[in-house]
């Protein structure tokens, strides 16, 4: 039976937003959908504007990786906002569609969800979401943000590629069950601008707290790769006020992760051993 595509105009009739997803881009395939709503946003869109496409043929992750993106199983969806924000401020966003993204798969999932920082949705161990924000700035202030988001719904194990199966996993794969990918999609759009609305209006306190129950990585030992520092290994003390992951090294002291990796341990270790 062929999928049922994702077509925006019943997406757009059934959503319960102001402003996120009122005006849909949609393709069959595209070669990014971030490539695109870049370009949207350069040329002046309204904030809320939606790329959706079936297909990526150059999917994109973080520092250069890409993202895997068949055709017709799974969510590719970038959106552009227009926040009036500084870049530090903007850069939290991502923990934002995290919570988003959370929220929405546990209404299909309610099981052995977890957020693993900065962007990472898991179910059971296994990367369900990817989540890349990327940011325009024009001098000190952000000009638009393009979040990309990237969601397995109804894809298979054993259609991944050997790279991702053992890694990753879908909505499918661990309810038991296909996902209506409309009502998905407009479930996310819906909580990301419920997020989006009161973030603008109140800061990141409340979302914070969010995405901290949904990592619990409170006192955890994780190894993270710090510029200029190498690899450090310390303990998880949450989030600093600008949503960077603060670790307590094996002498106490504090580090910023600003991006990168960070890696779950079983316990302290040195280096070297
Ligand atoms: C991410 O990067 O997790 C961000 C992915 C964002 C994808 C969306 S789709 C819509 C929008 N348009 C784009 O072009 N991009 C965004 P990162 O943390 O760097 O993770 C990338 C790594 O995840 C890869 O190196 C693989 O190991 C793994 N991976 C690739 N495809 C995957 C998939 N479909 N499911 C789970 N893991 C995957």
């Amino acid at each position: 039976m062929a999928a049922r595509k994702l077509e925006p105009e019943t997406l757009q009739r059934s959503l319960q937003t102001r402003h996120l997803g009122r005006h849909i881009v949609y393709y069959e395939q595209a070669s990014s959908t971030n490539a695109l709503a870049h370009a949207l946003a350069r040329a002046g869109c309204a904030e809320g504007e939606v790329v959706i496409a079936e297909s990526q043929t150059g999917g994109r992750g973080r520092l250069g990786r890409s993202w895997d993106s068949p055709a017709g199983k799974n969510l590719y969806l970038s959106l552009v906002l227009r926040p009036d924000m500084s870049p530090p401020e903007a850069a939290q966003l991502t923990l934002l569609a995290a919570v988003a993204v959370a929220d929405t798969v546990h209404a299909f999932v309610p099981q052995g969800l977890r957020i693993k920082w900065p962007n990472d949705v898991l179910l059971n161990g296994r990367k369900v979401s990817g989540i890349l924000s990327e940011l325009a700035t024009e001098q000190d202030r952000v000009d638009f943000v393009v979040m990309g988001i990237g969601v397995n719904l109804n894809y298979r194990r054993h259609a991944m590629p050997p790279e991702i199966r053992e890694i990753a996993t879908s909505v499918l794969e661990e309810s038991g069950r296909e996902v209506d990918r409309r009502a998905f999609t407009k479930t996310l759009l819906e909580n990301l601008e419920q997020h989006y609305l009161e973030v603008c209006a109140h800061g990141f306190e409340a979302v914070a707290e969010c995405w901290n129950e949904y990592a619990r990585i409170e006192g955890q030992w994780m190894q993270a790769k710090i510029a200029g520092q190498g690899d450090v290994i310390g303990r998880a003390r949450g989030l600093d006020r600008n949503g960077f992951l603060l670790l307590e090294d094996t002498e106490g002291i504090l580090r910023t992760v600003l991006s990168g990796d960070v890696s779950l341990l079983a316990g302290p270790q040195k280096r070297g051993c």
